[in-house]
């Protein structure tokens, strides 16, 4: 960790590379940008920059920005103002997309603000729904500009391969079938479930889809792609993407992951790892299903019965509305009294924010289910946690399929994007059977393992980063 009076020198240090971050709305993109700004940090080389957007739209994330400011002083932080939009412009109702709507909208007010640091910016880290917005105000300005992708690098095979799907997804176009057998084939990566891929991209008229036509073609244009993942966990994906084998026109790729939990995100709640620390090793399931996704409240009184049915202790994370703003109903409303009072004993239901990358370090867990995001998927393999994949929406089901070929975990596709109901009883027998799974615990080890080597000195990670710093490097 560099001390204050090698920061200070590294300001008057013409060779330092000075990289200014740009993350979009939502804790599971402004996550991996603080962890990776850490990263940075931890070197001597490097000066950040991070550029936020107020208000936030979840009270999370502006918790966690202040206290990564407060734990890092010599970051410079620059806001960046929204113009108002109205909504009734946008095919979306989800928060988080409207304000990466307006964010792409207000993208122009960038240049100014990365004109009046200081000093001089050496490169631009964005969010990757801010592609085509950003490039010309990057070029315009004479900085490289990357990406930090926020899912998979499976995910990312997909996104650049969007745009050849959604013309075979015209009405115009009804005699091709982009799907053969229920299955996409995308060169260079095992196919990609039909089922996998959220309806918002089946129908090119969303505001995701529209996006990702606007955008995917735009990647070439990129000085780079960052990834959190790395070959232990994606080797398939990261190869194909770096060969050229997904598209011969993508930039290269950075495996920077797996990004560790930092200090600064530490809550001050602590009841779970005091009640953890009186469970055995390796016996409790944690049960969470991200910042922002939420279960229809029927689906949620399964779950509960279903962990109580299991038979194993659990930790479950409860959340009843997308933004937590607006999620202020007591636990009692959301589940039901009969529910708590099954769950007294058994499990610890917490309706907050939990500190997750604490929770899954902790020795008593034994495994995950998880909604797979993209965060706890490498979270869960950076601790040799075993997952249960339970995806929802978004890139979360071709995460899963992730989750499933590298033996981190299993996935019941029927529990899945757009399916039904699923039952108690049967959410408690498969939680029972993935727990007792001795196969899976030691394949989560081994990732564990790769994880390390991949974070450790001279690792993937360490290469990564070297590498970029010199192209960052404020060329006099
Ligand atoms: N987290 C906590 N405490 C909580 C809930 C979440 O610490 O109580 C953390 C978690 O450790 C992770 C992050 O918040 O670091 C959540 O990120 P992720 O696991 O990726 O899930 P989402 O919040 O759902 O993230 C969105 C999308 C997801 C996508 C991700 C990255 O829903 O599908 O993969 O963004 O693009």
């Amino acid at each position: 960790i560099p001390t204050m009076s090698t920061l200070s020198d590294d300001i008057h240090n013409p060779k330092t590379a000075h990289v200014a971050l740009f993350p979009n709305a939502g804790m599971g993109h402004l996550v991996p940008f603080l962890r990776f700004a850490a990263l940075l940090l931890r070197r001597n080389d490097c000066r950040v920059t991070l550029i936020t957007i107020n208000p936030t739209v979840s009270l999370a994330e502006s918790r966690l920005t202040s206290q990564f400011l407060s734990a890092f002083p010599q970051v410079t932080h620059l806001q960046l103002h929204l113009l108002p939009m109205d909504p009734a412009t946008v095919n979306s109702n989800d928060p988080f997309w409207l304000r990466f709507e307006a964010v792409r909208r207000s993208a122009h007010l960038l240049r100014p603000l990365l004109s009046s640091t200081s000093s001089p910016v050496s490169a631009l880290v964005h969010d990757v729904t801010l592609v085509t917005p950003l490039i010309p105000i990057a070029q315009s300005l004479s900085l490289p500009s990357y990406v930090l992708f926020s899912s998979s690098a499976r995910m990312l095979s997909f996104i650049s391969y969007y745009p050849t799907l959604a013309s075979g997804l015209e009405p115009s176009n009804s005699e091709s079938n982009p799907f053969e057998d229920g299955l996409l084939r995308i060169p260079g990566i095992s196919p990609i479930s039909k089922s996998s891929i959220p309806s918002l991209l089946l129908d090119t008229n969303t505001l995701f889809a529209q996006i990702l036509m606007e955008d995917s073609p735009n990647l070439s244009r990129l000085n780079g792609i960052l990834v959190n993942s790395f070959e232990g966990l994606e080797k398939e994906s990261v190869e194909a993407v770096n060969v050229g084998k997904v598209s011969k026109a993508l930039p290269p790729l950075f495996t920077v992951g797996p990004f560790p939990p930092f200090e600064f995100e530490k809550t001050e709640w602590s009841t779970p790892t005091v009640w953890l620390d009186q469970q055995p090793d390796g016996s409790v399931v944690y049960a969470c299903f991200g910042s922002r996704t939420t279960l229809p409240r029927n689906q949620m009184r399964e779950v509960g019965e279903g962990l109580v049915k299991s038979g194993y202790r659990f930790i479950w994370v409860v959340k009843d509305m997308i933004v937590d703003k607006e999620d202020d109903n007591e636990l009692s409303e959301v589940l039901g009294l009969d529910l708590i009072e099954k769950i007294k004993g058994k499990g610890l239901v917490v309706k907050q924010w939990v500190n997750q990358g604490e929770i899954l370090g902790h020795r008593a867990i034994g495994g995950f289910m998880s909604h797979c995001g993209w965060n706890s998927i490498v979270e869960a393999a950076a601790h040799g946690v075993k997952i249960l994949a339970w995806p929802l929406h978004g890139d979360q089901g071709i995460n899963a399929e992730v989750v499933r070929a590298s033996g981190l975990g299993v996935w019941v596709e029927s529990w899945g994007l757009g399916c039904g109901e699923i039952k108690s009883d049967e959410i408690g027998e498969r939680v029972r059977e993935f727990m007792g799974s001795e196969l899976l615990r030691r394949r989560a080890e081994e990732i564990l393992d790769m994880a390390s080597q991949a974070g450790g000195v001279g690792g993937s990670q360490q290469k990564s980063f070297d590498k970029l710093i010199q192209e960052w490097h404020i060329k006099k």
